[in-house]
């Protein structure tokens, strides 16, 4: 599927109203790190995204540790990010 990527204007647009998410290092992605009480907590956050992303179709590239749970969003067919980032990070942040 063909997806374009963010234009300039839409990124300093939509990126200052995505809260807690950073650009990440040396990829066109955002990130950002969630932090539970314990496993149990951050395995049900991560089941509540992945919900999330089957229904947008669009999936994150995560890691979790213990209570942490870091999230990179990028779009693949970009090849960078897109507003189906931006759509899905604000999904989350609404969580
Ligand atoms: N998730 N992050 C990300 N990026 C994609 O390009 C993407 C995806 N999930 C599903 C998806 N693309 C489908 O549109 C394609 O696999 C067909």
């Amino acid at each position: 599927m063909s997806v374009v990527q963010l234009t300039d204007e839409e990124r300093s647009t939509w990126l200052s109203t995505l809260e807690g998410w950073e650009m990440a290092e040396g990829k066109d992605a955002i990130q950002r790190t969630f932090e539970f009480g314990d496993f149990i907590e951050a395995w049900g956050f991560m089941s509540r995204v992945a919900i999330l992303a089957e229904k947008q179709d669009h999936h994150p590239e995560w890691f979790n540790v213990f209570n942490r749970v870091e999230i990179t969003l990028t779009t693949h067919d970009a090849d960078g990010l897109s507003l189906r980032d931006v759509h899905l990070a604000k999904a989350i942040n609404a969580l």
